[in-house]
């Protein structure tokens, strides 16, 4: 029989990007102040060649009072609470932002960048030395592809914060958009894959579709998206792909399927995720990993980001 941590080995030839943990361990290691200019030279460098797009208006309403909050204070308060932010320091507002869904927190950067240009708040000083381990950390950044880059980026957001213990009922997250009309699904085709759950799992996350895509799982599976634990059970991962899944597009090329023991399956798929953050602009090079029981329900997924785009062709050839 397959325990989860069994499940989490399958495909063990999968070469994950490793750039992206090892950055993210030297970053941490920065002081505060290092950590935000760092990111603030890796943005601007980031857009000369893609944009983020602007979070919506409903995402936005939500660190709104948090941003006029920020915009009545000085220049060194508002520094303080950057600060505080990076060095996840017990104080209000880095407290706050802990409750915050991923979305949530990177539109408040967003904005936050955007009211930093104009001056509106305190800018990252001019002539900002970074350290030399920081500057290091900045040129391994620029030295990994952009997929990676974003999720570097990203993953620094989501760490920001005072979290002691988050309830994972308690977070706050922008509403829930209506699933995309049967009639405008586009349908999935993955060479090498006839398995209609995944088929049908691709096609669902990316109509939106979380309360039929969920369907397809176990009551105990899991669910390991990149760099993180598996998140177990269906509720616990029908609430992560309600809050953090909305909007992706899945564009899988290919795959191939494997008999299991105990009458299971399991099935690897690469291909390319867009976020809504960059859309076209920016393709993650990825594997899912599924182990399918006897009635085809999936008892575990992972997805891996990987090392590189030739990752997404190697397929079958163990
Ligand atoms: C400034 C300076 C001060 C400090 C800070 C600043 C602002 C930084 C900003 C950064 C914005 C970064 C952004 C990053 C977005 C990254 C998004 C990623 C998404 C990856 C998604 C994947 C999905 C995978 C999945 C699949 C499934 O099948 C199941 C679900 C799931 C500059 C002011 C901080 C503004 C916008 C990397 C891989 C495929 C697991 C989700």
């Amino acid at each position: 029989m397959f325990t989860l941590d069994k499940a989490r080995q399958i495909f063990p030839e999968t070469r994950t990007a490793d750039a992206v943990p090892a950055i993210t361990a030297r970053f941490r290691l920065l002081s505060p102040e290092d950590q935000l200019a760092l990111i603030w030279f890796a943005y601007l460098e980031m857009g000369q060649t893609i944009t983020v797009a602007a979070p919506g208006a409903a995402r936005m309403e939500l660190a709104k009072p948090t941003l006029n909050e920020i915009l009545t204070m000085s220049h060194e308060e508002q520094t303080k609470v950057m600060c505080d932010l990076a060095a996840k320091v017990h104080a209000p507002i880095s407290t706050r932002y802990a409750y915050w869904s991923v979305n949530v927190k990177l539109g408040f950067w967003y904005e936050l960048g955007e009211l930093m240009r104009k001056g509106k708040v305190a800018p990252i000083p001019s002539g900002y030395k970074l350290s030399a381990n920081a500057s290091s950390v900045l040129e391994a950044i620029k030295s990994v592809e952009q997929g990676q880059q974003i999720t570097l980026l990203r993953n620094f957001v989501v760490d920001m914060g005072f979290d002691p213990n988050i309830d994972d009922y308690n977070v706050i997250a922008e509403p829930i958009i209506a699933p995309t009309p049967l009639e405008q699904r586009e349908s999935i085709l993955i060479p090498g894959v006839l398995n209609q759950t995944v088929l049908s799992y691709m096609q669902l996350l990316n109509a939106n579709d979380f309360d039929q895509l969920i369907d397809l799982f176990l009551d105990d599976a899991a669910l390991q998206p990149p760099f993180q634990k598996p998140i177990i059970g269906r509720e616990a991962i029908l609430r992560f792909f309600k809050r953090d899944c909305q909007n992706l597009k899945l564009l899988p090329r290919g795959g191939f399927s494997e008999p299991a023991e105990g009458g299971f399956n399991q099935i690897k798929v690469t291909g390319k995720v867009e976020t809504p953050w960059f859309g076209k602009e920016v393709g993650l090079n990825v594997a899912w990993r599924f182990l399918l029981d006897q009635n085809n329900k999936i008892y575990f997924a992972a997805i891996d980001l990987l090392e590189s785009p030739e990752e997404v062709s190697k397929l079958g050839d163990k």
